[in-house]
């Protein structure tokens, strides 16, 4: 068993907030408790300024998604995703950016945050926190882990399956258009579905690795898992602190993978933004960094960000309503639809073996996730929930590594 230290993956001073576009300039330089600090510093200086030059683009509120200003913008909106379809077909998206966050999973039975009724934060009397966001607050982790492991417990890879979105977004690869996928979700569904690594930026983390929270040295996360499942507290084997999966919580560094945003965005030819509130800075505000002649495309319940504001760019398009909904018929315009399906059911007998019953899985916490989908396929996804073997990190990434060969393949 390998407990090196500093095994962590290099992190930035870029650091996670929430429900607020303004970020504090001494919270920005703050390298954080972590050993290289002053590494850390030198390295991400110029991203840095960067994002927070952008930042304040970002910066300016929008408006309610219930007042008339947006529900003009709403109805501007009209015939967006076919003009997007069409712009695909036509060759002109070659570079597709795709930033996500919990709208895509909700499909896959795993609430989101903010949807009133169903999300996480209206559903929080379990975790007996004092506040919604405390749950991601590494302060009050450090005072009280109980509250992040009794979600996580719900939230690790292994009992929920990727959905119908997730596997669009790996078309988009397999047909060779996607440049790069930045997700906040750390459920693990989009390499679940076979989106290779270095698609991917999981801006948030994930469930893959875990670490002290406090001396960052890393510890088997097979091991914290195990613990976790079992209401046990990890303990880091050189401070004796408390581990925790290498999720970013509020007030901690994003992984340097997110850097790559700097190349991407203004490299891309189309971005797609899907199933996110545009809550959380940094990441937030990265839909702003692509060009202002590039497309943006919102799929999402209702208009974020600044698809709240009146005009909207030139270039941007939105298409509002349910997620799955919008994916499979922008699919269907692309022409995509069969393949997709048949991604499904040849990724499915690959990864059904990871999965595992899982008692306690999000939806069954909350009981209140709309779990059903216009075909009824939700019903043999709940099913398929319930019917694997064991999963481990382990399998995770042999699934991932399988999967991530068949899709190079493909493009
Ligand atoms: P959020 O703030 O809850 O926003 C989700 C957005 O998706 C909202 O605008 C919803 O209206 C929209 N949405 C939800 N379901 C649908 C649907 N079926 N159709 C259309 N739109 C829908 O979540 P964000 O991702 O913006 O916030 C970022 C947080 C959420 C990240 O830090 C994550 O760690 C965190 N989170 C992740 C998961 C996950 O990994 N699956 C689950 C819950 C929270």
């Amino acid at each position: 068993m390998n407990r090196s230290r500093s095994s962590q993956p290099p992190v930035t001073r870029m650091t996670r907030s929430a429900g607020s576009r303004h970020i504090e300039p001494s919270e920005k330089l703050d390298c954080g408790p972590g050993p290289y600090g002053k590494q850390r510093r030198k390295q991400t200086d110029s991203a840095l300024a960067q994002d927070l030059s952008q930042m304040r683009v970002s910066g300016q509120g929008g408006l309610n998604t219930s007042s008339p200003s947006a529900s003009a913008v709403k109805s501007s909106s009209r015939g967006g995703l076919a003009s997007v379809a069409r712009l695909v077909k036509l060759g002109r998206c070659k570079n597709v950016v795709v930033v996500a966050g919990a709208g895509i999973s909700t499909a896959s039975g795993i609430p989101d945050f903010r949807t009133p009724g169903t999300g996480l934060y209206a559903n929080l009397e379990r975790y007996n926190i004092p506040y919604p966001e405390a749950i991601f607050n590494i302060d009050y982790f450090s005072n009280d882990p109980q509250p992040f492991f009794s979600l996580a417990k719900a939230l690790y890879p292994g009992s929920h399956r990727p959905n119908y979105i997730h596997y669009f977004i790996r078309m988009l690869h397999r047909n060779g258009l996607l440049l790069r996928v930045y997700t906040q979700n750390i459920d693990g569904l989009e390499k679940l579905c076979g989106i290779p690594d270095d698609k991917l930026v999981e801006a948030h983390g994930s469930f893959a690795t875990a670490a002290c929270h406090l001396c960052y040295t890393a510890y088997p996360a097979e091991e914290a898992k195990q613990a976790i499942m079992n209401d046990k507290v990890p303990l880091c084997t050189f401070c004796a602190a408390t581990v925790k999966p290498d999720v970013v919580f509020f007030g901690e560094d994003l992984p340097q993978k997110y850097f790559l945003n700097t190349q991407d965005f203004p490299k891309a030819d189309l971005l797609i933004i899907m199933g996110t509130s545009l809550q959380i800075e940094p990441f937030a505000s990265l839909v702003n960094t692509v060009r202002s002649t590039v497309p943006r495309l919102l799929l999402n319940r209702h208009a974020v960000g600044p698809f709240q504001k009146v005009p909207l760019r030139r270039a941007d398009h939105m298409e509002l309503g349910d997620l799955e909904e919008t994916v499979r018929r922008f699919a269907e315009m692309l022409g995509w639809n069969d393949d997709i399906e048949e991604l499904m059911r040849s990724q499915e007998t690959l990864i059904l073996p990871t999965l595992m019953s899982s008692p306690l899985s999000v939806s069954d916490q909350t009981s209140c996730q709309s779990r059903g989908s216009p075909d009824g396929t939700e019903t043999s996804r709940a099913v398929g929930q319930r019917a694997a073997g064991s999963g481990s990190e382990e399998t995770d990434s042999e699934t991932d590594s399988k999967s991530s060969a068949s899709s190079s393949q493909s493009t």
